[in-house]
């Protein structure tokens, strides 16, 4: 059967086993510094990392002000990761479709729909994200065109072929990916494109390292081989045309953030993992053929 609206979100609960309730329980009371004041800079609130070169200037000038050079140098790299992202997406119309898949805070989503115009949707199985996203959106009065929903990415419910793009923004590791790109497979229009960025354990290292295995029980998440991305995707029409490894371009993030009072403990482990070869930080853009 060929599904052509989507289905009202009441019907199913978003959370579905007890792993995704203690994730969305994890979201619901995340309030961490390093996301909130860096999302304070200018209303976009991230829930990824950084890319690129670092302005160490932060570090230097007055002392009562450098808090605030670096919280705005953090900022400043998680936005260029979010534009890269963006410009994954191809040609996007403002009549297109974007879903924002497990939309945080909602930044990505209000990225894309200032670049493109378009309607997004971003879903999220923390209700306390969605309702922060919803009122970002309302503040900046695209709440028309850019709206969050309590919704399992697994099955969202959102009719076939219904996006002409959808990404996810260090998400994968919550999810079993052979559901994940069966799901994208169906809700993407053909042609249509898949990008994410990913935290992904080196296949050439062998199995996760100690430091991944650290990330993974900060985060409860469950960080993926990176062949895994490229299997799954390949078993659902899903055709890479761009493979990024981002893993040099984000350690410099990773230094300045380990200086900042923002840091919240898991910075080593991160430096460490992406040094010693475990661990990848990559993008994939996908299209759906
Ligand atoms: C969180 O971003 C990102 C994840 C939980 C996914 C894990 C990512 C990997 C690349 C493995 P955040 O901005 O909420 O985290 P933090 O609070 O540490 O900044
Ligand atoms: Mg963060």
């Amino acid at each position: 059967m060929t599904t052509t609206a989507d289905r009202a979100s009441a019907i199913v609960p978003a959370a579905t086993s007890p792993y995704q309730r203690s994730v969305a329980e994890y979201w619901n009371h995340e309030e961490n510094p390093v996301n909130l004041r860096l999302g304070e800079v200018d209303g976009f609130y991230h829930h990824h990392y950084g890319i690129g070169d670092v302005d160490w200037a932060a570090l230097e000038g007055p002392e009562a002000s450098r808090d605030e050079r670096v919280t705005a140098e953090l900022h400043r790299l998680e936005s260029a990761q979010a534009d890269l992202l963006a410009d994954h997406l191809g040609a996007i119309g403002p009549d297109d479709r974007l879903l924002d898949s497990g939309c945080g805070r909602g930044g990505g989503s209000l990225v894309a729909n200032r670049r493109f115009g378009c309607q997004v949707d971003g879903i999220s199985i923390s209700e306390t994200q969605v309702a922060f996203a919803n009122a970002q959106a309302s503040k900046r009065g695209v709440d028309d065109k850019v709206r969050y929903h309590v919704k399992n990415m697994l099955d969202s419910g959102f009719a076939t072929g219904s996006f002409r793009g959808i990404w996810n923004n260090e998400s994968t590791m919550y999810v079993d990916l052979s559901l994940l790109f069966a799901e994208y497979r169906r809700m993407l229009a053909r042609g249509g494109r898949y990008v994410t960025i990913t935290g992904c354990y080196n296949d050439t290292y062998g199995l996760p390292s100690r430091e991944v295995s650290t990330i993974n029980a900060h985060y409860i998440c469950d960080i993926h081989p990176r062949s895994a991305y490229f299997r799954e995707m390949a078993k659902n029409r899903l055709v890479p045309i761009s493979v990024v490894d981002l893993t040099a371009a984000t350690i410099p993030y990773w230094e300045l953030r380990a200086t900042s009072p923002l840091a919240t403990g898991i910075e080593e482990a991160f430096l460490n993992a992406y040094k010693n070869g475990s661990f990848q930080y990559l993008l994939i853009a996908a299209d759906r053929v």
